[in-house]
This record gives C-alpha cells, sequence and structure tokens, in this order.
C-alpha cells in the first residue's frame, strides 16, 4: 500500500518528485518546445546552460563533476573526452528510437560502436555577410581581415576555429597543425581588427551591427531567416576551404540523472521532435525517420546540404597531440587577452 501511495505521490509530480536535468548545449540548437514537451512528459525541469566551444566543454566536464546530465560534444572533441572519462557509456536498451538514426550516420570513427554518442545534427564553418554591406561577395577568409569591415567582423570564441580560418588564410594545412602553422596563425589573429569575438554572430547580424562573420551554417540561416534582415544575409565556405562537423548527444560522468538523460536523448531522436528542431535552426539531421517531416526548403536548402564540390573543400578538425594542443590553447590565450 505504501508503495502504490508513493507511486502516485510520483506520479503527480508532488513533492521533491520533480528532478532536474542538467543540459550543456550549443546556443540556437533547440526547437521552442523542444524542453517544454520534454518536461512536461517526465515531469522534470531541464535547466540549459550554453557552451561557447568544444574546449569549453572539456573544461565545464573537467571542471564541474556531475554538473551535467546530457552534453552536445563535436566530432573533434568526442574521442579525447571518451579517453578522459569525462562521459558515461550509453545503454542503448534505454534508447529505442536509436533506430531512428540513417545508418551512415553509425559508428562514424570518432566513436565506431556509438558507445557512448548519438549524432544530432550536422553543419559546416564558414561565413556568414550582409550582401548590403559587403559587395563583391567575399570569397576569401581575407575579409574577415579587411580593414574596410573591421568594426562590424566578428569571429568566432572558439579556438580551434579561430586558428583553422587563420590557417587556412595563411596557406597552411588545418589537418596537421605544427609549432610553426600555429604561431603563424596566432599571429595573423593577433592582426585582425574585431567588432568581437562571439559564438553566437546570429544577433549582431540581425541587429545590422555584424557585417561580416565567422558562422556556423544554420546560424547563418537563422539569421537570414529573421525578418528584420529581410534576407540580407548570406554564407560562403571560402575558396580556401571551411569545417564540417557533427555534434553528438552524450551523458556527462557521473550524471546526477542518468536514466532522465537517456530518456532526454530518445526524445531527441524521436521524429517530429527532430525534425522541428533542423526546420527551427536549419541544420542538418541525420536522423531518417525524420526526414518526411522536415520542411523542404531546409532538406534542399544548398547552404544546409553543400553540394559535393563545397563538401570536398571542407575539412573535419582533429584533435592534435597533446603538446600542439597546449601550443594552441597557450597562444589563443594571448589573442583573447589581447
Ligand atoms: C549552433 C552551433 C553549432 C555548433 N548554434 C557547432 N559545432
Amino acid at each position: 500500500m505504501r508503495k502504490l501511495v508513493l507511486a502516485v505521490v510520483l506520479a503527480a509530480g508532488c513533492g521533491e518528485a520533480r528532478p532536474d536535468l542538467h543540459v550543456l548545449n550549443w546556443s540556437d540548437y533547440f526547437a521552442p518546445d523542444t524542453i517544454a514537451k520534454f518536461e512536461k512528459e517526465f515531469g522534470c525541469t531541464v535547466k540549459l546552460d550554453y557552451l561557447e566551444s568544444s574546449e569549453g566543454l572539456r573544461t565545464k566536464l573537467e571542471t564541474v563533476p556531475s554538473g551535467y546530465d546530457v552534453v552536445f560534444p563535436s566530432d573533434e572533441i568526442l574521442p579525447l573526452l571518451i579517453s578522459r572519462g569525462l562521459l558515461e557509456r550509453l545503454d542503448a536498451s534505454k534508447l529505442p528510437n536509436l533506430a531512428n538514426l540513417d545508418a551512415k550516420w553509425r559508428g562514424l570513427p570518432f566513436d565506431p560502436k556509438n558507445e557512448w554518442s548519438v549524432p544530432y545534427l550536422w553543419g559546416t564553418t564558414g561565413i556568414a555577410y550582409n550582401q548590403k554591406r559587403i559587395d563583391p561577395p567575399p570569397d576569401s577568409w581575407a575579409a574577415l581581415w579587411d580593414p574596410k569591415f573591421a568594426d562590424h567582423a566578428t569571429m568566432l570564441d572558439d579556438p580551434r576555429e579561430a586558428f583553422a580560418a587563420a590557417m587556412f588564410l595563411n596557406g597552411d594545412d588545418v589537418d596537421t597543425p605544427t609549432a610553426e602553422s600555429i604561431a603563424r596563425a596566432a599571429a595573423k589573429l593577433k592582426a585582425q581588427k574585431l567588432l568581437a569575438y562571439t559564438s553566437s554572430p546570429k544577433d549582431k547580424l540581425v541587429a545590422g551591427d555584424a557585417w561580416i562573420a565567422h558562422c556556423f551554417s544554420g546560424d547563418a540561416l537563422q539569421a537570414a531567416d529573421a525578418k528584420e534582415r529581410a534576407a540580407d544575409i548570406a554564407f560562403v565556405i571560402p575558396k580556401e576551404g571551411g569545417i564540417t562537423w557533427v555534434d553528438n548527444m552524450a551523458i556527462a560522468r557521473s550524471a546526477p540523472q542518468a536514466d532522465l538523460a537517456h530518456a532526454f536523448i530518445n526524445h531527441l531522436l524521436r521524429p517530429d521532435v527532430s525534425a522541428a528542431i533542423s526546420n527551427e535552426v536549419w541544420y542538418a539531421n541525420p536522423n531518417a525517420a525524420a526526414q518526411k517531416h522536415i520542411d523542404p526548403k531546409v532538406l534542399t536548402h544548398p547552404i544546409t546540404h553543400p553540394d559535393e564540390a563545397t563538401l570536398k573543400r571542407c575539412r573535419l578538425l582533429r584533435e592534435p597531440s597533446p603538446e600542439l594542443k597546449r601550443k594552441l590553447l597557450d597562444a589563443w590565450a594571448e589573442v583573447r587577452a589581447r
């Protein structure tokens, strides 16, 4: 009898039964109702915190143990998070909606058995620009260094992405950074005159303060979609190359709510929930069952789904050796301290 009463109290969401789920995601990466739907169905409160960069995610996981349940690591940082024991192994039996994932998005090299992560969305990094301000359209990373746009340019507040942009411009290989190419890129970044470093340039593009921005593809399309901008915003993968990435859902080590975290990932894998996210944020979606619910304007958009030639110019970032990573992060600290 006592058990029954307890079950009813829990079901009614009374007393202390309402748990918090701590989620650490990139900004502008859910649909407006994604969280509310889950909270209602699972009788919990989602506490959302935002990521600036992959490095920022690693630092938070290392410095706030048990601070998060669900996190969204990009491909390049995942192997490091796994090897440092910063994630919990996923329990596939609690993720029946894994079946919705497209076969070609399973078993990617950074987590070959999907033991630790499930692909969420993918996109590219290039340049967003205001066509009314920047004419002719930029086709090179050099545009972000053009003194004409100095007070109106923003860079992503992300060491790996910022160094990649400078390395592309320097003609250096972003796949295999060296001490020399890191030093050259740092010098380039230090010479840059900017409006700001920001991990979400969308608002500045929409407000008209930023004319040109180092930007993720879907964030550029969200800005282009804003009524205030009336489709002024365009996006390009520069001729020197761009970055392509896959963001993933994972559970943080010692997550206080591991079961609820699985339920949340499973919720995000629902076809309707997953499609609603892509429809809002304009990123490409590895969920096969979601495709039929995705708006054709997102599904066929050449920025969301770049053609082969554009994708050929894009690279996946790879984690450098610990020694080079240290050099890169030290150089980044100097760049950001200016
Ligand atoms: C979404 C940012 C995408 C994260 N606002 C890039 N890995």
